[in-house]
């Protein structure tokens, strides 16, 4: 696997490959890597002939009390699992590399509506990040396809936004959350949790799956989010919100939508968690 952090070697080596019919999978991520990100790497080798992971801590989508500093950053070891996984390039470019101007003169992309609910609304600026981040690794290395995780379901829909919007020839895939045994699911923030907080993290899986349940049985909207947020509470957790949305866009559901997601976030210790549990519901 070559390592490449600047953009001329990018260019050169993709051109190379284009030139010889390969077709391109781009996961982007922060590192850290855990299976979860393993994950997305199979899916891409399985769909082109060469994959790309970029690895870059994006300090436009943190905001000014956030972890950027304290975001984990283990490129060695990352390099390591990447190559096991048979990627063929790792571009972990600098900050300014994808930034050289200040950041009051960067260029934005944003992506109205859909970033400033949820996360967006408690976090603001950060799906602002997300899309500019994206949209430079998408013209970086000009994939034809890059994979993106559904644990971070309201991302997935700003990046598919995004990129429908700017009529970017990119594909967009969405996989499936991993998971630890206990339902957790993996996130390179559970680093931050202390033991006995690492054993109450379940009960966010637990009470998506709860909910879920009860919006199977016919339970309404509000009720199933408020039951949701008080098993979260007994368990010990600060919940920032969980909400019932349509999936396809998540604006609020009409009676009739039966495709819906439960969203979640909550702080246990230093880590904010987030997660989603899909569901069909009767009309
Ligand atoms: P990061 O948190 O490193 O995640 C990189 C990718 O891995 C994202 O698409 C995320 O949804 C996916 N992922 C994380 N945990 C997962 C899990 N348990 N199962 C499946 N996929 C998982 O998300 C980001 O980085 C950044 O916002 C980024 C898109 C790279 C832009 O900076």
């Amino acid at each position: 696997m070559e390592l490449i952090q600047d953009l001329t070697n990018l260019r050169r080596r993709v051109r190379a490959w284009r030139q010889a019919g390969d077709q391109i999978a781009l996961v982007p991520t922060m590192g850290n890597l855990h299976r979860g990100h393993l994950r997305l790497v199979q899916e891409a080798r399985a769909y082109a002939q060469r994959t790309v992971v970029s690895i870059f801590v994006n300090p436009m989508q943190f905001g000014p009390q956030e972890d950027f500093a304290a975001y984990p950053r283990t490129l060695a070891q990352d390099r390591e699992l990447l190559e096991t996984e048979g990627t063929d390039l790792l571009f972990a470019p600098s900050v300014t590399t994808v930034y050289p101007r200040p950041p009051e003169e960067q260029t934005r992309v944003e992506v109205p509506g859909l970033s400033d609910i949820l996360c967006g609304a408690r976090r603001p600026g950060h799906f602002v990040g997300v899309a500019t981040v994206v949209c430079k690794l998408f013209n970086m290395v000009q994939p034809d396809l890059a994979v993106f995780g559904e644990k971070d379901f309201q991302q997935l829909l700003v990046i598919r936004r995004m990129t429908e919007d700017l009529c970017l020839p990119v594909g967009i895939l969405g996989v499936p959350t991993v998971r630890e045994a206990d339902g957790l699911a993996l996130s390179s923030r559970n680093g931050y949790l202390l033991p006995e907080e690492r054993a109450r993290a379940p009960a966010v899986r637990r009470a998506l799956g709860d909910a879920a349940d009860g919006l199977r049985t016919g339970q309404g909207l509000a009720e199933t989010e408020q039951r949701a947020v008080q098993e979260l509470q007994q368990a010990g957790l600060r919940p920032d919100y969980v909400s019932v949305r349509r999936a396809a866009d998540l604006s609020p559901p009409e009676p009739t939508d039966s495709d819906l997601v439960i969203l979640a976030a909550a702080w246990l210790g230093k880590a904010r968690l987030i997660d989603n549990l899909r569901v069909s519901r009767p009309t």
